[in-house]
This record gives structure tokens, C-alpha cells and sequence, in this order.
């Protein structure tokens, strides 16, 4: 069985990768659609050594699709994922237009993937940031019990999209030249004030929220609730963006309930762990880095320890291409799932 897949917003920072993973996949496609905004229509992309032109994105160019991904912001997805559902379309969506939605299934794969089932048409794929802290908690979590949370992020720039990207690379050069490159785009494209972003530290990602956190903040709280079935778990977080390219490395700080545990319990459940890689050794320098964990499907982690103080609590440091497991490998993974299970028989 082969199926009409549509990426859209192909031509982005994930959108891109979607399109390379199916490739890699050899994803059972029939016919493939690639669409963008009208400011990309005409754009050549190389799928299997064939060339496809990008389409702008409207109504019809669901028609007759089976599965669509998005990956265009959620403006796009609030758009035209119920037009491409009302069509006959399982959408896969990469945005956070639907994410909270009571109805709409969030899903990691190794973590609930059991959520798939519940699914009216889309299935939402969580922010980067979330989606490899759960991968690594879950298993902690399923043995050892969690109570709280606190992770502090170290995000790369092209979670912020290509225009971010370029913005890190001009302002790099520029600074080398003493050149000043004015900031446009970072922390926020569109919010009042931008602040340089090459050798700086922001601590703003998305737009802050009455609460005095950014949203960025409250999609890894009030997601990571959604996916591990935790509504109670105490999480907090405090985002921020660095200047480099790929991979975003988190500090956690983790409560369990088990108590009298060693750093090697945690050590032995993350080493038997779906997708989960664990690079730990202290005395050989071992440990992952955005880029040890750059253009790698896994989530990577290290770092792990007994806190001094408390019987109950644990930190680690979680590393994983934003861009792949943090989105395209997520969406595409949710995408084969789907079709293993059969739901999406035509
Ligand atoms: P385009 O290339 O036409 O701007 P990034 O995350 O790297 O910023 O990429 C955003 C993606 O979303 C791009 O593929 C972009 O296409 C696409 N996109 C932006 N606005 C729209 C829109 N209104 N309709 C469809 N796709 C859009
Ligand atoms: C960032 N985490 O690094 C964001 C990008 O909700 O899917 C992902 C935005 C989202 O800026």
C-alpha cells in the first residue's frame, strides 16, 4: 500500500528534513506534494532523484491526500489542517495550534504512543524542547515515580526557523568584522525588541505569557503533563537561546518518589530505553553536546547524578537534534505508526 503525503511548509528548517527522512525512510508514497507560501511556489526540491516543484498552500491542494504534515507555523495549521482532515487527510502537525487540545492526541511515540488511537483527524507533534525531556523521563518515571521537574534549556537557533539561522550566521561574521549586523529576527520574530544573538545568551524564547513566563516555558510544562498522563507533576522551566546552529541540551533536575536510589539505577533503566542513548562517563570526559548530537535521530544523556542534598533528587543533561527527533524524525516516526497500525487504511 503507497499513500499521497503533502509536507507542508517543505521549504523550512523542519519542513526540509520531513522531506530527507522520507527519503531515507523510503516512506510508502504514491505521490508526494510539497508545498509553501505563495513566496516559495516554484522552488525546486531533489526527492529519489526526482525534481518536484513546490506549490503555494490552498484548500485543493488537499484534495485526494492522505496524510498531510505541517510544519508552517500555526497559523498555517489553524488554517488548513481542518481542511485537509474535512478532505479525508490525516494531518500530522508540527505546531502548537493544537497541541492542548483535549481532543487532539500529543504523541511521542516511545512514550504514548497508545494516544495514537484516540485520533479525530490530526495528531499534534510537542515542541522540540519537550519531546526529548519526556523521551528521557518516561522510563524513569514508569520505575522509579516522578514529582517534579525543573529544566533549564540551552536551545539552538534554528528551532527559531531558517531566518534565525541566517540571522546567527551574518551576525557572527559581522561581529568578526567589526561589522554591526543589525538583530531583526531573534528573540522573536514579530515581538517588540530584538537583541544580538551572536555571542550572547537570550532568555527569551517565544512570546511571554501574564505569568511572566515565555510560551515556549509553558508548552514544556503544560506538554509534558499532557504526554506523560501527569496533570499533577510539578514542573517549571526556564528557557534560553544560544548561538549555535543544531540540538538543544537541557539541564534537569528530577524528583522521584522511590526512595534510596544510586546514580546506577538511573543509569541502568535509561540504557534499556527506547531511543534513548546514554553517554555518561565522568572519568573519561564522556558526555553528548549539540554537536555530538547534530544530523542523530536519538535523544542522548549524560551528565546523570545523585543530587547532594536530597535522597530523592537526580539531575541530567539531555541532548537531541532539535530539528529531528525534536521535530521532522518525531512527525515522521508518528506518520509510520500510523500506518502500522492501520489507521490509515483507505
Ligand atoms: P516559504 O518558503 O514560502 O516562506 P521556517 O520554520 O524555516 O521559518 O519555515 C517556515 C515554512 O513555512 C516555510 O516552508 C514557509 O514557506 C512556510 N510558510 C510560511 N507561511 C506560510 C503560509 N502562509 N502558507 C504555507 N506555508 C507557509
Ligand atoms: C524553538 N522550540 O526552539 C521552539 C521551536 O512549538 O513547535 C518549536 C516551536 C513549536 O524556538
Amino acid at each position: 500500500e503507497t499513500y499521497n503525503v503533502a509536507v507542508v511548509g517543505a521549504t523550512g528548517a523542519v519542513g526540509q528534513n520531513i522531506v530527507k527522512l522520507l527519503e531515507e525512510r523510503n516512506f510508502p508514497i504514491n505521490e508526494l506534494k510539497l508545498l509553501s507560501s505563495k513566496r516559495s511556489q516554484g522552488t525546486k526540491i531533489m526527492f529519489k532523484e526526482q525534481e518536484y516543484t513546490v506549490e503555494e498552500t490552498t484548500n485543493e491542494s488537499f484534495n485526494d491526500i492522505d496524510i498531510a504534515l505541517f510544519s508552517a507555523g500555526g497559523s498555517v495549521s489553524k488554517q488548513f489542517a481542518p481542511e485537509a482532515v474535512k478532505r479525508g487527510a490525516v494531518v500530522v502537525d508540527n505546531t502548537s495550534a493544537y497541541r492542548m487540545d483535549e481532543e487532539v492526541p500529543l504523541v511521542v511515540p516511545e512514550v504514548n504512543e497508545e494516544d495514537l488511537a484516540l485520533h479525530k483527524g490530526i495528531i499534534a507533534n510537542p515542541n522540540c524542547s519537550t519531546i526529548q525531556m519526556v523521551a528521557a523521563l518516561k522510563p524513569l518515571k514508569e520505575a522509579f515515580g516522578l514529582k517534579k521537574v525543573i529544566v533549564s534549556t540551552y536551545q539552538a537557533v534554528s528551532g527559531a526557523g531558517n531566518q534565525a539561522v541566517d540571522e546567527l550566521r551574518r551576525q557572527t561574521e559581522g561581529f568578526l568584522n567589526n561589522e554591526e549586523v543589525t538583530p531583526k529576527i531573534l528573540p522573536v520574530n514579530g515581538d517588540r525588541n530584538h537583541y544580538p544573538i551572536a555571542f550572547n545568551a537570550l532568555p527569551q524564547i517565544d512570546v511571554f505569557q501574564d505569568n511572566g513566563y515565555t510560551f515556549e516555558e509553558m508548552k514544556m510544562i503544560n506538554e509534558t503533563r499532557k504526554i506523560l498522563h501527569a496533570p499533577e507533576l510539578k514542573v517549571t522551566a526556564t528557557c534560553v537561546r544560544l548561538p549555535f546552529f543544531t540540538s538543544h541540551a537541557e539541564s534537569v533536575y528530577i524528583e522521584v518518589e522511590k526512595e534510596g536510589l544510586r546514580t546506577e539505577d538511573l543509569w541502568k533503566v535509561l540504557d534499556n530505553a527506547d531511543g534513548i542513548v546514554l553517554q555518561d562517563d565522568p572519568t573519561n570526559q564522556v558526555y553528548p553536546t549539540p554537536q555530538s548530537a547534530a544530523g542523530e535521530k536519538e535523544v542522548f544523556v549524560g551528565r546523570v547524578r545523585k543530587d547532594l542534598d536530597d535522597d530523592k533528587g537526580f539531575h541530567l543533561w539531555i541532548v537531541s537534534d532539535n530539528l529531528l527527533k525534536g521535530a521532522a524524525w518525531n512527525t515522521v516516526q508518528i506518520a509510520e505508526r500510523m500506518i502500522e497500525k492501520g489507521f490509515l487504511l483507505k
